[in-house]
């Protein structure tokens, strides 16, 4: 008797109709075959799915180029089919599942005729890890079978273990023919089923990724009692050796991978990573927040990674102990035959190719790496990793970071009274937009708890479900709102920001263990300029205290903006946020 998830292998075998099918067990050594697929016989266009870097200075690495219209998350064609729009709320494309499916059955009729389908099985976190979360994806490309390798944690044993149970979390993809007109990511949460097609993008192909672990958990979570979220998850030791766990949620590419292995710039503190994008967070027994990364891997942005920048990255993209490491639109330094962007250590190599492969010098104007060119490497290979990061019962945070880009108002660091005001802090995040997502960049873009483009259902209902999950908490971690962007009046930046992210850190440390007290403001608790450790540091005083300074009129523009997001919320808005709104507007007077 065949198992559900033969029976649903099959029934999307009988729709794309490839030539073979092939079930993956994660190996490395199946990852070699895959990559020798990718090089030899399969092309996107005229060009190899993978081409071999340089494995004497860059071990086990290789080149992607994506479909040249194909190179960040497409948030327009991106849908959340729930039954009603209603429920998809406002921060969410919605389509009748109905119609959604039937559109994505047309175009996925005989979408994978010639090609093989690989069926992939894989666990969102630890395997024993009650908070984990068994799936299965087919799709038709190596490239997306070796990068869900790296990013989860794929075996064949995640088939025994769903057996003959209904319960798994399904992801069916296809590359399609990469046009854009026939592109679409559908999530269809009463089905846990993500259906992607036309793009082999990580954000859109990755089904582990944004589409499980942050659209169809925020579901699950919603429905079960926890909370799926776009966060950076690390332990950071002090001089004493005692490690304090903390969150850390900010919008696509603002350094929450630099956050998450940070070389502290205080001496006596280390960061130990568990992840740079995805927390699963689950009230434990003890009634503490408790913190598991669902991924196995980083897909981190690459230009302006460096050892300056990001010494563990550059450290844990040569390490090569575990799986290949993927770079994917870099630049080619032609001689050396190594990955290049901009932002890497070293000079500009003298012949360059361009993400696109294209003949590149930097007289003409174009970054010769695409702004959203990635590496895709597994985090088993991180000199940060934490010991903690396959414990099933996850990590216990004390304390829970948020925060964009902005360049004015919003102050260094600023603690929540509680936790009700941190969701008030959270929902109305805001930052200048990034090359993540296609669109324009550097328009601010409100993005509460960075979950804009990855809450599944009603954002309004979603604050409802934060404030819930703070009422069964009976130890809830302080929620802080963190600002690393600010700016003079002559554009630069006015905090150092990287490295010296852990004197903000050591300062709600210090905060959590009862050590400094904080400056009460309309807006919330500040420190005293005096509390932070700024040794070393060269920030002019009246600078540091610019960084905190509560601008009234600044802010009252900022509420009108804050009100015009937050209304599209309707009823849906919890009256608790709206209480805490006129409160702030009462405070500012
Ligand atoms: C990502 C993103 O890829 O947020 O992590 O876009
Ligand atoms: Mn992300």
């Amino acid at each position: 008797m065949a198992t559900p998830v033969e029976k649903w292998v099959e029934e999307q075998a009988r729709l794309a109709k490839p030539d073979k099918i092939h079930w993956c067990d994660g190996s490395e050594e199946e990852a070699r075959t895959l990559m020798e697929i990718g090089m030899k016989q399969e092309k996107i266009g005229e060009t190899p799915v993978f081409q071999e870097l340089n494995h004497k200075t860059w071990p086990n690495a290789y080149l992607h180029r994506s479909h040249p219209t194909d190179v960040a998350r497409t948030e327009q064609l991106t849908f959340v089919c729930h039954p009603t729009k209603d429920q998809a709320g406002p921060n969410n494309n919605w389509m009748d599942p109905k119609e959604a499916k039937e559109k994505l059955a047309t175009l996925t009729d005989g979408c994978m005729k010639g090609k093989t389908m690989y069926v992939l099985p894989y666990m969102m976190g630890h395997p024993d890890s009650p908070y984990a979360k068994s799936c299965v994806q087919v799709t038709d490309i190596t490239y997306v079978a070796v990068s869900m390798g790296i990013m989860t944690r794929m075996s064949k044993n995640v088939l025994d273990k769903i057996g003959n149970s209904e319960n798994f979390v399904k992801g069916t993809h296809s590359v399609g023919d990469f046009d854009t007109n026939k592109r679409f990511i559908m999530h269809f949460p009463q089905d846990s089923l993500v259906w992607s097609i036309g793009s082999g993008y990580g954000g859109n192909a990755l089904l582990g990724k944004k589409c499980i672990s942050l659209r169809i958990a925020s579901c699950l979570g919603q429905k079960e009692g926890w909370l799926a979220e776009h966060m950076v998850v690390m332990g950071i030791q002090d001089p004493q050796g005692k490690i304090t766990y903390i969150c850390a949620a900010f919008p696509s590419a603002c350094g929450k991978t630099n956050l998450a292995m940070l070389e502290s710039a205080l001496p006596g503190y280390k960061v130990w990573t568990i992840g740079d994008d995805i927390a699963w967070l689950n009230v434990g027994p003890d009634g503490r927040l408790y913190a598991i990364n669902p991924e196995a891997g980083f897909f981190g942005v690459a230009p302006g990674t460096s050892l300056k920048t990001n010494p563990n990255m550059v450290h844990t993209l040569k390490a090569a102990k575990v799986y290949p490491t993927l770079f994917t639109n870099v630049a080619l330094d032609l001689d050396k035959n190594e990955p290049w962007w901009e932002g890497a250590d070293g000079a500009v190599p003298k012949r360059v190719a361009d993400w696109q492969g294209k003949p590149w010098t930097s007289e003409g104007g174009t970054k010769a790496a695409h702004a959203n060119s990635r590496f895709t490497v597994s985090l088993y290979n991180a000199p940060t990793l934490s010991q903690e990061f396959d414990n099933p019962r996850g990590v216990p945070i004390s304390a829970i970071l948020m925060g964009g880009k902005r360049t004015q108002l919003i102050p260094l660091v600023m603690e929540a009274f509680d936790w009700a005001h941190g969701v008030f802090l959270g929902a109305r995040i805001g930052s200048e937009t990034t090359a993540a997502a296609a669109g324009h960049i550097g328009h601010l873009r409100r993005d509460p708890m960075a979950m804009l483009p990855f809450c599944g259902y009603n954002m309004g209902d979603y604050f409802g479900h934060w404030l819930n999950v703070g009422k069964k908490l009976k130890h809830p971690p302080k929620i802080y709102s963190v600002n690393w962007f600010r700016t003079d009046d002559d554009g630069r930046f006015i905090w150092p920001g990287f490295g010296d992210n852990i004197r903000v850190i050591k300062w709600i440390l210090d905060r959590a263990n009862g050590r400094v007290g904080a400056k009460e403001t309309p807006i919330g608790l500040v420190p005293n300029v005096a509390d932070l450790d700024l040794s070393g540091l060269k920030i002019a005083k009246d600078k540091m205290e610019k960084l905190f300074e509560v601008d009234r009129p600044g802010w009252q523009t900022e509420l009108q903006s804050i009100d015009s997001f937050l209304s599209q919320f309707g009823d849906h808005l919890p009256a608790e946020i709206r209480c805490l709104r006129d409160d702030l507007a009462k405070k500012l007077g």
